[in-house]
């Protein structure tokens, strides 16, 4: 027969494991729609600029559609980068189309630039938005 211990600590880890589940349901991250133009600015869908907020720590899903340039004669590449945060993820390749990235809030509350760093034609000096953490 099994000692008492044994059944209450089965009890206690099959909570954990089922509240560990519900939590990972409720807690999906936050998808974020952004377009990079065919005019080469960044827009963040809902949002008059472009502007992402996150709480610190907060995992998003950035929903990015790349549209064709103008005068496509050659395939439209952006990218976007977050230069003091490239090192955790925040510079990728975008290219025409929409895939979804799922990127990772600093944990430092502030301001952060992201921008396009491949030079893509008119506009590109001013494709640019911000992430801000709080
Ligand atoms: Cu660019």
């Amino acid at each position: 027969m099994r000692r008492p211990t044994s059944v209450i600590l089965t009890i206690v880890s099959t909570l954990f494991l089922t509240m560990a589940v519900y939590r990972g349901q409720a807690a999906e991250p936050r998808v974020i729609e952004i377009i990079a133009t065919s005019d080469n600015l960044f827009r963040v869908v809902g949002s008059k600029k472009p502007v992402i907020t996150a709480r610190p720590g907060e995992t998003l899903q950035l929903r990015v559609t790349v549209q064709a340039h103008k005068s496509a004669t050659t395939p439209t590449v952006h990218s976007l980068t977050i230069k003091e945060l490239e090192d955790r993820g925040w510079n990728v390749l975008l290219f025409e189309g929409t895939k979804t990235y799922t990127l990772v809030a600093p944990e430092e509350p502030g301001k952060y630039v992201f921008e396009c760093i491949v030079m893509c034609g008119d506009g590109h000096d001013d494709m640019r938005g911000k992430l801000v953490v709080k």
